[in-house]
């Protein structure tokens, strides 16, 4: 069994639709980032930083309990615990990793501070903010489309790679993109959210 401790947020819900996707059972432990709870000393224990998610699986690979935070590392720990959406070929796995990696270091930390910025109230610290990492957004919503140009998914197959982004494309009202700026994006979005496994992953309750 895994335990997910989480809350309904673009990292929550890559992990989320990874576990639906993989058909792993799980129980969700909600962390109430609007009360803190991100910071009680027990949820610290397994997530250093703070921040959700993080996993406990019950029954890790030599038996014992395994906690894992941040969300890039629980999906490779899905990933290999599992076989599914992470492909055991090496040269296969290159594309997952890359598009996993620009994930975590862009797409997520970029969007997030357009998040952030849209709801500052002073107009001259709201405005330089919100346009520097609004242009940045767009641009990286340029990169994908560019990578989706002729190809279904991030790396030939479904991979982690896709939960990954898609947790962050989920909230583009958030960061005002306009997914038909960036068709082939679009594509891809509505593919994914197709997927039964994402629609049950989206639904799960995490708050
Ligand atoms: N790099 C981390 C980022 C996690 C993260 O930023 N989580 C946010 C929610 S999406 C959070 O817990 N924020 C609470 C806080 O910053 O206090 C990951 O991908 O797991």
């Amino acid at each position: 069994m895994i335990e997910l401790h989480a809350f309904d947020t673009p990292n929550g819900r890559k992990i989320t639709v990874a576990l639906e996707e993989m058909e792993l059972p799980y129980a969700i432990r909600i962390v109430d980032l609007s009360r803190g709870e991100q910071f009680d000393p027990g949820f610290l224990t397994i997530s250093p930083n703070g921040k959700i998610p993080a996993i406990v699986d019950t029954e890790g690979p030599s038996g014992r309990p395994v906690s894992v935070f941040e969300s890039g590392a629980i999906l490779i720990y899905l990933g290999e615990k599992t076989g599914k959406f992470w492909p055991r070929d090496l040269e296969a796995r290159v594309p997952v990793l890359e598009w996993l990696m620009f994930q975590m270091g862009n797409f997520g930390p970029i969007p997030g501070q357009v998040h952030h910025f849209a709801t500052v109230e002073n107009e001259a610290d709201r405005r330089y903010g919100f346009e520097r990492f609004s242009k940045e957004t767009r641009r990286l919503y340029a990169v994908m489309d560019r990578r989706l140009a002729g190809r279904a998914y991030f790396a030939d197959e479904p991979s982690i790679a896709d939960f990954a982004i898609l947790g962050w494309a989920w909230r583009h009202p958030r960061h005002k993109v306009d997914l038909a700026d960036y068709p082939n994006v679009r594509r891809w979005y509505e593919t994914m959210m197709a997927r039964p496994g994402v629609r049950r992953g989206f639904a799960a309750k995490l708050r």
